[in-house]
């Protein structure tokens, strides 16, 4: 088993700004809110809080285009608000992690406005500039095909004023940072200790795979055929370069101030891969996020995000044993998220959120999420089991620019494609939305039954979900079988038992297309774990029961004792014989 560290059995919780709690009746969260919240978190468990971006930014995408990394954006609130939150959280034993952005600037931050003044400017190599080429009419046309992780437009934007295009890897106002130049890791090395000394813990580093690109940067394959602008792949993405940028930054920043490191790793299907990042030896960062898990729900070699519902159980595990049998023995150490501010609410994706089967398969989702191996992140209203947007959601209401630019560039798309089938296939498209958007993740968080579910006095900036007066903090806290209650447990059983942190993950039945099964196995104590979820969907969606037969797969029943079940059983019981879950059970034992 891997070496012991505070970290590793460390609850994280994610903050998404925005939408976690508002202090200012202004619709919108703030950081007075968060502060709030402190001992609500403590309460919970979370040892160490992640606070999605909150800097100040013209919020084009919700913050992940900073204009100043040293200043709080004036609808979030001040540095000493951050400051409280610091020692909010430090007074309680508790450890505060801030976003990094760094691949990517705003387009109104200072440093991009003087690089694109002039092509002598000082700054004018701080970020990516080309002239471009010209195509067989005369005409100027970028680069290349690389497309922008948003919508189906390029990744380069003409700029008018020096005639030349700048990369953006993501929106048109999220310009690309030029890490080949020593003075801008310098900054930004300069920046993260700024805030190191201000007293953060860590960074949750955004996109951080991306930051090297390929010389002279070539055409991507066509992935998508028919499509003028293609995803950069390879050509951005896991480049070794990124590797030396991530050992220097260890040696400037990581290892003087001993903080938390998780990168955000989009495109690291491979593990040996992943686990180069994280390997103690190769001194680069704790752990980072992959994204393969991401995508069993999604249609390959298609727009981002259409949604397949034909998902197989069988197919899912595949990747999830793969990750979790597969980083430790690589010497690395798993992150381990199901939800975040980018992906849709897992309840609705992997069981079901019909009302009648909600709060179960909210907590046989927690007994997933908590017994998979890696750091747990818990992502703000997956702990009172919050779902994907309301049924009635109407396309006019997504916030989030991915969405609009996606239906955007999906309709002109189809469009072009003519006539009818156009015109029918953008309701497939409407209705992977619904399942993939990241609007799902951003409704308001939902604290009690008042006015807009307590999360603000005012108007909130996106619809509070109308489930609220059942489905929230204050109703769940108070009941013995809430979800919020369920993984409050879940917790502290998973703080108790180091396999479930430090275990080794034995996959029982993979073929299974009804059961996710599973043992953690510690040698170290001789603590073996058996994990049985029933996530059988059932003909309509809604789940069935099925049967377990723990000899079959060879596992020996005869000291288990349950720890923990959403069904029937009673903590501490034992098993005879075959057992049977019904729809979206999922039981715990202590063999
Ligand atoms: O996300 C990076 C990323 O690739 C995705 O999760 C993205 O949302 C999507 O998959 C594209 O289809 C990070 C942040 O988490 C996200 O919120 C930002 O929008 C993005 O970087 C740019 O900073």
């Amino acid at each position: 088993s891997a070496d012991p560290a505070w970290w590793k059995e460390a609850t994280v919780y994610q903050v998404y700004p925005a939408s976690f709690a508002d202090h200012a009746a202004n619709g919108h969260g703030t950081l007075k809110g968060i502060l709030h919240r402190v001992p609500y978190l403590k309460e919970l468990g979370v040892d160490i809080v992640w606070l999605s971006p909150c800097y100040e930014s013209p919020q084009a995408d919700m913050g992940y285009d900073i204009s100043n990394y040293q200043k709080i954006d004036p609808q979030y609130g001040t540095l000493q608000d951050w400051d409280d939150i610091r020692d909010a959280c430090h007074e309680r034993g508790m450890k505060l992690v801030m976003d990094l952005v760094v691949n990517h600037t705003s387009d109104q931050h200072e440093w991009f406005k003087q690089s694109r003044s002039s092509r002598s400017n000082p700054k004018r190599d701080w970020y990516i500039w080309h002239t471009g080429k010209i195509n067989e009419n005369g005409e100027r046309i970028p680069p290349n095909n690389w497309k922008s992780s948003f919508g189906a437009g390029s990744a380069w934007e003409w700029d008018e004023i020096t005639q030349e295009f700048y990369l953006h890897l993501f929106l048109k106002e999220q310009p690309d940072l030029n890490w080949e130049n020593e003075e801008v890791r310098e900054a930004v090395y300069g920046m993260m200790k700024w805030w190191l000394e201000r007293g953060t813990d860590g960074f949750r580093m955004d996109v951080i795979n991306y930051i090297s690109k390929a010389a002279g940067f070539p055409d991507a394959p066509i992935t998508v055929p028919g499509r003028l602008y293609q995803s950069f792949g390879s050509l951005s993405v896991n480049r070794p370069k990124v590797h030396d940028f991530l050992k220097e930054m260890n040696r400037r920043v990581i290892s003087p101030y001993d903080c938390f490191c998780v990168g955000e790793c989009p495109g690291t299907e491979a593990p040996d891969l992943f686990a180069s990042y994280s390997k103690p030896a190769n001194k680069e960062l704790q752990m980072v996020f992959h994204f393969h898990h991401q995508g069993f729900d999604r249609i390959s070699r298609s727009w981002g995000r259409s949604w397949n519902p034909d998902w197989s159980l069988s197919k899912m595990k595949k990747i999830f044993n793969t990750w979790n049998v597969e980083i430790p023995k690589e010497g690395g150490w798993n992150s381990n998220y199901i939800e975040n501010h980018d992906q849709s609410r897992i309840i609705s994706r992997l069981a079901s959120d019909h009302p009648s089967n909600r709060s179960k398969s909210a907590k046989l989702c927690c007994m997933f999420h908590a017994t998979l191996t890696g750091t747990i992140f818990v992502y703000q209203g997956q702990e009172i089991g919050m779902v994907n947007v309301p049924v009635d959601w109407d396309e006019r209401e997504y916030k989030d620019i991915e969405a609009v630019q996606n239906l955007q560039g999906e309709r002109e798309y189809l469009e072009s494609q003519g006539g009818v089938m156009g015109k029918n296939a953008i309701k497939g498209v409407l209705k992977s939305l619904r399942m993939t958007a990241r609007d799902n993740a951003r409704t308001p968080m939902q604290w009690d039954d008042k006015l807009n579910a307590g999360f603000s006095q005012a108007t909130p900036w996106m619809r509070v979900h109308d489930d609220f007066k059942t489905w929230n903090v204050k109703t769940q806290m108070a009941d013995p079988n809430s979800p919020w209650t369920f993984w409050k447990r879940m917790l502290e059983i998973r703080k108790h038992h180091p396999a479930m942190v430090y275990g080794e993950f034995i996959p029982l039945d993979p073929e299974s297309e009804k059961n996710y099964s599973y043992i953690r196995y510690h040698s170290e104590t001789n603590q073996r774990i058996l994990v049985v979820l029933n996530f059988a969907k059932g003909t309509d969606g809604l789940g069935e029961d099925i049967t377990f037969d723990p000899v079959t797969v060879g596992v020996d029943m005869t000291s288990a004792k349950l720890l923990i079940s959403n069904g029937e059983e009673k903590e501490g019981s034992g098993v005879q014989g075959t057992m049977t879950l019904s729809s979206w059970e999922g039981r715990v034992y202590l063999l």
